[in-house]
């Protein structure tokens, strides 16, 4: 097994820290993204939509997308439970992932890759109006969100998971897509403290 890894670039970081908190040891094989290594002949035989992350397994067999590859771990190793537990504990996790993913993870994405100068050879054509339309989102989700963590400690409920790492790797996208998380959001800021403190968050 390998894992095609993209070094700073956020989704590869997603899997990286879901496989930290799990304690699995996956060997890598670092892409150099910046190089375009994710366009090699090598990696789109593996995955046309060159995106990374990619998971090989020894049989051969491909996985891409973050999420599908992480489940793929967490069906491999239950403990400790990143997509929650039991009917309810899942749906919620499911919820939250999938809010994160699309109401933080994406406009953070688009502003970076419409907006920086160092994109435009990945995102054609670059629409610098798209970008600037998605700085509101994110900064209207951050006041959302920072609402709901006022009665818990992690995004989804009392325990840390997958939506948890979704939002810490959003967040810290943010830096290169040069936005600044508004000052007064105190129950956001106590829960980046805490993720972002986590051995995980280095991987
Ligand atoms: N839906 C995919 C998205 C993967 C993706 O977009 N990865 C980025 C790195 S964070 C990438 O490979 N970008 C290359 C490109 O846009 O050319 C997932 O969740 O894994």
């Amino acid at each position: 097994m390998k894992l095609f890894d993209g070094g700073r670039a956020p989704n590869p970081r997603r899997v990286r820290i879901f496989l930290a908190e799990k304690g699995i040891e996956v060997p890598l094989q670092p892409v150099d993204m910046g190089a375009m290594g994710h366009r090699s002949e090598a990696l789109t035989k593996r995955n046309p939509l060159r995106r990374l992350p990619v998971l090989e397994l020894d049989d051969g067999t491909v996985l891409t997308e973050t999420i599908a590859i992480c489940r793929y771990f967490e069906a491999l190793h239950p403990e400790p439970p990143l997509f929650g537990k039991g009917a309810l504990g899942t749906a919620l996790v499911e919820m939250w992932q999938r809010r994160m993913e699309m109401h933080l993870f994406m406009p953070v994405a688009q502003v970076f890759r419409h907006l920086h100068p160092a994109m435009q050879e990945w995102e054609v054509p670059q629409v610098p109006a798209w970008g600037e339309a998605n700085k509101p989102k994110v900064m209207e989700f951050l006041q959302f969100l920072d609402g709901e963590l006022a009665d818990r400690p992690f995004v989804a409920g009392d325990d840390y998971t997958v939506a948890d790492i979704t939002g810490l790797v959003s967040i810290d996208f943010m830096k290169p897509a040069k936005l600044t998380v508004p000052d007064g959001l105190a129950h956001l800021a106590r829960w980046y403290h805490a993720v972002s403190g986590r051995p995980s968050a280095k991987a």
